[in-house]
Parts: C-alpha cells; structure tokens; sequence
C-alpha cells in the first residue's frame, strides 16, 4: 500500500475514543471478541460432540479420530488464513473479507445448531474454515493499519486486542460449555452463531464511524489481465483437485488417515515454501536472507509450543473428561470450563509480563531467549500434568488443581512467546513479503495441530507418563539448545531486538 494512502487511512480513523486509542480498536477488539467466543465456545463443546454416545446427542465417533479431527480441523483453520489474506490483498480488501468471512462463520454455527449428522458437521467445519481464513488474518492487520507508523501506542493496542480475543476465549468455555454439555449440544452451538451474529452487527454498525477508510483500500490489487490468469488456473485447478478427489474415493485411497497425513504433509511444505521463496526472491537483500535464517529457529520453536499449548483443547480437555475429578469442593465442574484457564490467565498475567519487559528494558531476555523461555515453560507444563500419573497410577481419578497448574504454567511460557513472535515476525519479514508475514505466524499454529493430529493417536490414559514426558522433555531440550543458540540467532538477526 502507498504512504499516501497509509496516511489518509491514519487521518479518516478518530484517534482517540477507546482507553486513549482509537476508536476504532473497540470494533475491531469487539468484532474479534465475538469471533473467538463463537469459535473457542464451539470447540470447548466440539470434542466432546463428537465422540459422545448418539444416546447422549454426541455423533459417537471413536475417541482417537474425534482428538485427530480437532486438530485438523484447528490446523485447517489456522492454513486459510493464506487463502483469506491473498483475497483481501488482491481482490477485495480486509474490511469486506472480515464482513464476508463472519456470514460463513455464523451459517458454520447455524449447520452444527441444527440437528443433523456428521455431514453436517463436514458442512459447517467448511464454513468456518473458510469464515476464519477471511476474517481472523484480516481483523488482525486492520489493527496494524489505524495507527500511524510512528505511533507508539500500536504494540500496547495489539495487547488490548489479545486481551479482546482472550475474553471470547474465557467466556465461551462458560456460556456455550456450560449449555451445551448440560442441555444440549446443538443448543450449545447456537449460542455460537449468536456470538457471531452479534460481532457482525457491532462491525456493520460501527466500522463507518470508527475505522473510516481502514480496510476499504486493496493493497495490491489485480489488474484485469491477471484477474483473467488467475480466475482461469483457479477454476482449473478446482477442476483438477475434484477429478482427483473422485478418482481417490473410488479407488478408495481417500481414508481419513490418508487426509490426516496431507494436512500434516501441507502443514510442514507451505511453511518451507514460504521460506525458500522469501530467502531466494530478488527482492529480498543480503540483510533480509540473513534475517530469513534467524527466523527458521524461531518458527521451529513456535510449532513445538503451539503443538503443546493447542493440545490444552484436544489431549488436556480429554484428560479434564476422563481422568479428573469432576465433584471438587462441594461442586460439579463441566469439564469445557477448563478452556477458559487459559484465557482467564492470561488476562490476569498479560499485564505483569508487560510490566515486566519495560522494567526489565534494556536488560530484558532478548527474541530468541524469550522464545526459549516459552518452550521451557510449555514443557514443564507436560511435566507436571505426568506426576499425577507418577504418583497415583493411571487408574483413579486426578485432583482438577494439578491440571490447573499446568495450564497456568503454559500460559507463563505463551506471554513470552506469542506477543513476542507476531512484532518479531513483522520485524524480520524481508519488506517486499510484509503483507504476508500475519499469514506466515499463522502458519506455526496451523504445522503445529497439523503434528498434532498424527501425534495424539498415541495418547491414551495407559501411556499418558509417556506421551507427556516424551512431548514435554523435547520441548524443554529443544528450548535449552534454543537458549545455547541465541547469541549467534541475533547474529543473524541484524540489528533487530
Ligand atoms: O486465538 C488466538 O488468536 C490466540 N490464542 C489465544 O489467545 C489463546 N490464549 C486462547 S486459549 C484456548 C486456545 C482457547 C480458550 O477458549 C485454550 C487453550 C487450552
């Protein structure tokens, strides 16, 4: 985008009006918030879903392939982003995308509401794959585009904005878990698109006023031949991906352990595209390539961490349902309410570590030993949650207190980690990619539950000492070699802190 356009966008937005930021960050915050209450309210209830009896209103799946589609479905989500940001960029904007991307996210909740079967369930997975690839990489950069590049307000409206996505985060659990694990799950679902709807009204109603030309430019838009090149090899390579789908199903190759196994294969190969295309392109200057390679083991890092910290809604919401004591101080906890742990956690810690870092200044652990330092802390918490396991065999029920210091000590490791990664991603990104870096974030998440979903068939409470303790201990080595490593990683990093 232009600096003349960058700057008209700044002038049109009010400056001021939301805690001494611009008005605009309540939209997007409030928009963003509904989202994720929608999404994270859905997969609080979504496991349990889908391996409950059909007596009980689950769809009765086996366990294993319930945990194994959480996580393709959470990686999916996560790799759409590429398709959500490339539209926005080249066809029709971030503010359209976001609009476009909440109606299928709420017809996704709207399909799981209604009563149906596991195609219906495929239907709205599809739905909200695609609504979350338009929508969240999209929100997120409008953030970035109302304050100017001098502001210094940005980092701390990027934390108000995580604070907003972690409020969705820490309800939803409650209101959508507790409903839907009581009465209903569709019930339960509806309640999601609700959010949804809601976030989209607050959007339609408040985006003219508040975010004025923001998200209304196309940063790098097509020009009619190109329009015609790409519209062509679009709808061919449709074609072809559904002649292969036919000619698979037919010869019976497209298991659902085949699919699992190409989402894992995608979720590793797009990444490494990504990063040969950026270290080789002409654009990309000498400073930029060596940058490039300080990236690598720091993305490496984030796709352990993210591996463990998503596992907090497949493997540890597994391990609240079956393993945890669920009558606990005279009361009966649903187990979705372990979704809101982290969340809640992190709204009350975001602030101390950001108090930390400007106390700490110039003294504060540097990108790469922060990175380390959220690895450390993501394996200790498997550590923990294998004691119970040590101590009391794997026969009788766990107290819920030991599963909530895990999660507190993941959320320790994701404070220095996941604010820390999204600047450090925009300040390593070779200038000529910027536009793609967000996706490029997004991607650690979506390699992560792609790994996930091939490694939690080896979870069952029988092998949970070793399952954690093999996780968690690679974790805590890769974070010390990560740690041994950073002074050349800054090396690399030239210049950038
Ligand atoms: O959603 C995002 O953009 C980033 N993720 C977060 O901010 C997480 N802290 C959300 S916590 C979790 C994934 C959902 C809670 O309802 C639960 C992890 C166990």
């Amino acid at each position: 985008m232009s600096n003349s356009n960058k700057q008209k966008i700044v002038s049109s937005v009010p400056q001021q009006g939301f805690f001494g930021h611009p008005k605009g960050l309540f939209t997007l915050s409030f928009t963003e918030f509904w989202e994720r209450f929608s999404y994270y309210g859905m997969r609080a209830i979504l496991v349990f879903y889908m391996y409950y009896e059909v007596s009980k209103g689950g769809l009765g799946l086996d366990e294993t392939t319930a945990l194994a589609i959480m996580s393709i479905y959470g990686s999916l989500v996560y790799m759409s982003s590429i398709i959500g940001g490339w539209l926005a960029d080249r066809i029709f904007g971030t503010s359209k995308a976001v609009f476009y991307g909440g109606i299928l996210i709420m017809f996704g909740h709207i399909a799981l509401a209604i009563p149906g079967n596991i195609t219906m369930f495929f239907v709205s997975m599809v739905l909200i794959v695609l609504g979350t690839g338009l929508l969240k990489p999209n929100v997120s950069s409008i953030v970035g585009d109302i304050y100017s590049e001098e502001d210094n307000r940005r980092d701390a409206g990027f934390s108000i904005f995580y604070m907003g996505i972690n409020l969705g985060g820490f309800l939803a659990p409650l209101i959508v878990g507790t409903v839907g694990m009581k009465y209903n799950f569709h019930l339960g679902f509806s309640i999601a698109a609700v959010g949804m709807f809601l976030g989209l009204l607050a959007f339609i109603f408040t985006k003219k006023k508040n975010l004025g030309l923001a998200g209304t430019f196309v940063a790098n838009p097509l020009s009619p031949a190109e329009k015609k090149k790409v519209f062509t090899l679009i709808g061919v390579g449709a074609a072809l991906i559904a002649v292969l789908i036919v000619i698979a199903i037919s010869m019976n190759l497209l298991t659902f352990d085949t699919f699992i196994a190409l989402v894992g294969i995608l979720g590793i190969v797009i990444p490494a595209i990504y990063f040969i295309v950026m270290y080789r392109s002409p654009k990309t200057t000498a400073i930029e390539r060596s940058r490039v390679i300080a990236y690598i083991p720091l993305f490496i890092a984030s796709v352990m961490f993210w591996a463990i910290q998503e596992q907090g809604s497949t493997i540890l919401a597994n391990y609240a349902d079956k393993r945890t004591q669920l009558d606990f101080a005279g009361i009966h906890i649903s187990p979705a309410w372990f979704q809101s742990l982290n969340p809640l956690f992190i709204i009350l810690f975001a602030p101390v570590f950001a108090w930390l870092w400007v106390k700490l200044g110039s003294r504060q652990p540097s990108i790469p030993k922060k990175f380390s330092l959220g690895l450390l802390f993501a394996g200790l918490s498997y550590i923990v949650i294998l004691l119970p396991a040590y101590f009391g065999g794997d026969d009788s029920l766990v107290n819920p207190l030991w599963l909530v210091l895990s999660y507190l000590i993941v959320v320790f490791g994701e404070l220095c980690l996941s604010p820390v990664g999204l600047s450090a991603t925009t300040k390593l990104a070779p200038a000529a990619f910027s536009a793609q870096t967000m996706s490029l974030w997004f991607l650690s998440n979506a390699a992560a539950q792609a790994i996930n979903a091939q490694i939690v068939k080896f979870y069952t409470p029988k092998t949970e000492m070793i399952y954690f303790g093999f996780i968690g201990g690679a974790a805590i080595l890769f974070g010390i070699l990560l740690f041994a490593l950073s002074p050349k990683i800054e090396g690399y990093m030239k210049g950038v802190k």
